[in-house]
């Protein structure tokens, strides 16, 4: 716990450091001018022992995740550090580092680090706070604030406050401490634009509170004129809090004085004015020092309930669960949704090991917001479930239809949508290499197309890094040791090419010395083992018709020749093709393929066949395939003229097929990847009846 402590306090103290620096640097270089800013500290809260460390115009690039702090001028000139410090020259003390960014929520996570620069300076109560710029909010304030506001601002604004760990929340010298800031962004942003100020209180603790904290309340009725007890603790250093209020407007009330009941704890009763409807309402508590005007605030929910209403939430669709998709250790359950005045509406899940379920016995998971939710770390075996809904009152719901599902007899796959790729397509090449997925060329709409584009895997976002030396679609392809190899495809609908590239992943630049095809080539199987690069079956076009193969080859590169290798049992192309390793073998499996095969083959390198395996239940072909840990996917395809959003997984030891979570879009012709955890699937097309669709989305599948 100790170490913890000193670990943190060591982080926040670099964000004091660099925001003071910047502040003497920009000090010198406005000074004589006069200050025309509209942003400057409020004078009024000098009194309270607070110090301005430096206010900031923050920018984040959400194309970058790169972020920019700039000084603002008026800060600076009002505001006279030089009184408590000397800074010494510091060019890299206020750090700001983007974590997370997370386009589903409209949010992004970033980590700021303080430093207390000074030699011999104690700060207290170091405070990181974001005053509201336009749709741009700090969405996990730590309570709020009106020090140094911008003028007009009468809001408070959110904080973060650094070192809490320590009790003393004291900065000494040299310390840093790192704050996690997680702002919201209007949809469509490209900037996160933000005004930012560090506070500190010299040489002393803040007069005013510092936390207020653990809210309760009793029950509210939604009759007009109910009324309810409520309590809050306020800290204080100095345990002089002169009042505490709670704003009650929302609720038709006004500003009530809470007591002072004991130490920090204040209570008082609301009323619930207006009758207003079950929910819970926002509501401001001020906690004011009187000798210095300064109040800290905090926002809290108040919840006001029916307690007339005993009925349970009515199931608007599906009653309790949909589907429960198990895995090696965890079900996957999605569930319908129900709806009640007691708004919110919530859920319960049930679940036993084995067959069947006590309601009385079983564990129980309350609370779930929404479909669907994840049950991890389960046993294998058979597991029961039940879910049903809860108003706020407590109201459940009486289903009990139970579903058993055996864990742990194949590996499933949750898949969630990412980022839409920038440029839709299909029959397009792509892998996992540097921390990227990328997706090379492809067509879309019969346009051959030398777009390179990448997914940055811990962004979660798209960039194009350059272009191939030419348009290109249906070539087998495969990235190693930096280095990006095509191996022939189409330059346009019906000229299927023989020719080759080597591309360097860092630029684009083409290499020398590329092999070529033994012969024109499009949607073979390719897949790399062993360093070696295999190609099997694929087509060429003769002029009237399409002509399927059954030739495989490999090439190690640096050679540049291609070796022959076991034909197929059959001629084929576009089929989900990958390798594989045991603790024996490499191998390759080829799965369906043209003309909507059902055929799955297994060949080890070197040997003279390819086995025919437990086929699939279904032909497809414009199926891709990955493979991970001894499971071979199969992902999508057509069947006749119509695209699949089905997975199948292989068990390559027992030579069994079981069904997966099937993709969101139906799709053909996708770029497929696997990690081993997780499994990126990329645009396609998608046929219904005569209309070839080029798709941009892409969908990450968490195997489970
Ligand atoms: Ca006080
Ligand atoms: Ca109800």
């Amino acid at each position: 716990m100790r170490n913890v402590n000193h670990q943190s306090a060591a982080l926040a103290v670099a964000c004091v450091l660099a925001a003071v620096c910047a502040v003497a640097t920009l000090s010198c270089a406005v000074a004589g001018r006069p200050a025309g800013h509209p942003v400057e500290p409020s004078a009024s809260h000098e009194a309270a022992g607070h110090v301005l460390l430096g206010m900031y115009e923050v920018e984040i690039d959400l194309a970058t995740l790169s972020a920019e702090a700039v000084p603002t001028r008026g800060a600076s000139a009002h505001f006279d550090v030089t009184r408590f410090l000397k800074p010494p020259y510091c060019p890299d003390c206020f750090k700001i580092k983007v974590i997370d960014l997370d386009w589903d929520n409209l949010e992004v996570t970033a980590d700021v680090t303080v430093k207390n620069f000074t030699k011999g300076l104690d700060g207290y109560d170091v405070r990181g706070i974001v005053y509201p710029c336009g749709d741009f909010i700090l969405k996990n304030s730590y309570a709020y604030t009106l020090l140094h506001a911008p003028d007009g601002e009468t809001d408070p604004s959110g904080f973060r406050a650094y070192d809490t760990a320590d009790p003393e929340r004291k900065m000494g010298p040299s310390e840093s401490a790192t704050e996690t800031f997680i702002i919201g962004f209007p949809e469509g942003a490209k900037f996160v634009d933000l005004l930012y100020a560090i506070d500190a209180s010299w040489p002393d603790h803040c007069a005013e509170p510092y936390d207020i904290h653990d809210f309760e309340q009793s029950g509210l009725d939604v009759v007009p004129g109910a009324s309810a007890q409520v309590t809050v603790y306020v800290s204080d250093w100095q345990s002089d809090t002169s009042e505490v209020t709670i704003n009650t407007e929302i609720l038709g009330g006004s500003d009530v004085a809470l007591s002072h009941y004991s130490g920090e704890v204040w209570s008082g009763t609301i009323a619930n004015e207006l009758g207003v409807s079950p929910g819970t309402y926002p509501c401001m508590i001020t906690g004011l020092d009187q000798s210095t005007a300064t109040s800290l605030y905090q926002w809290v929910g108040v919840s006001v309930r029916d307690f007339g209403d005993l009925e349970p939430p009515v199931w608007d669709d599906e009653v309790g669960i949909i589907s429960a998709s198990p895995g090696l250790a965890g079900i996957l359950i999605e569930f319908g949704t129900a709806s009640d005045p007691s708004e919110p509406v919530t859920y319960n899940l049930y679940w036993a090991e084995g067959e069947t379920l006590d309601f009385g016995t079983a564990n129980k998971v309350k609370g779930i917001e929404a479909s669907p939710y994840f049950l991890r770390s389960l046993k294998a075996g058979a597991h029961t479930l039940c879910l049903r809904a809860q108003d706020l009152n407590g109201n459940e719901t009486t289903n009990d239809e139970l579903t058993t599902v055996v864990v742990g007899e194949h590996p499933n796959v949750w898949w969630k949508r990412g980022a839409d790729m920038p440029t839709p397509r299909g029959y397009a090449g792509g892998f996992l290499a540097g921390g990227f997925f990328w997706v090379l060329g492809g067509s879309a709409a019969g346009t051959m197309l030398d777009t390179v584009e990448r997914y940055d895997i811990a962004r979660g976002i798209w960039d194009s890094p350059w272009s191939l030396p030419e348009p290109r679609d249906s070539f087998g392809c495969g990235a190693l040791r930096g280095i990006a190899y095509i191996f022939g495809g189409r330059f346009s609908e019906t000229d299927v090419t023989d020719s080759c590239r080597v591309i360097d992943l860092v630029d684009g630049s083409v290499l020398p010395s590329s092999p070529t095809l033994p012969m024109p080539l499009a949607n073979m199987g390719c897949a790399l083992l062993d360093l070696t690069f295999y190609l099997a079956g694929g087509r060429h076009f003769t002029g009237t018709e399409w002509v399927n193969h059954r030739e495989a080859f490999c090439l190690t590169p640096p050679a540049t020749e291609f070796v022959g290798e076991t034909d197929l049992e059959f001629e084929t192309s576009m089929m989900a093709f990958a390798s594989g390793t045991s603790i024996y073998d490499g191998y390759l499996i080829s799965c369906g393929g043209s003309p909507d095969r059902q055929d799955v083959l297994y060949h080890v390198p070197g040997t003279k066949s390819w086995q025919f395996r437990a086929p699939l239940s279904t032909g497809r072909a414009g199926n891709v395939g990955v493979w991970a840990d001894g499971w071979f996917y199969t992902i999508g395809g057509d069947f006749g003229w119509t695209s699949m959003r089905i997975v199948d997984v292989y068990n390559v030891e027992t030579d069994t097929w079981y069904s997966a979570n099937a993709l969101g879009t139906p799709r053909a012709v996708a770029t497929a990847a696997t990690d081993g955890e997780f499994i990126y699937v990329a645009g396609g097309i998608q046929s219904v009846g005569p209309a070839l669709i080029p798709l941009a989305s892409l969908e990450i599948g968490r195997i489970y």
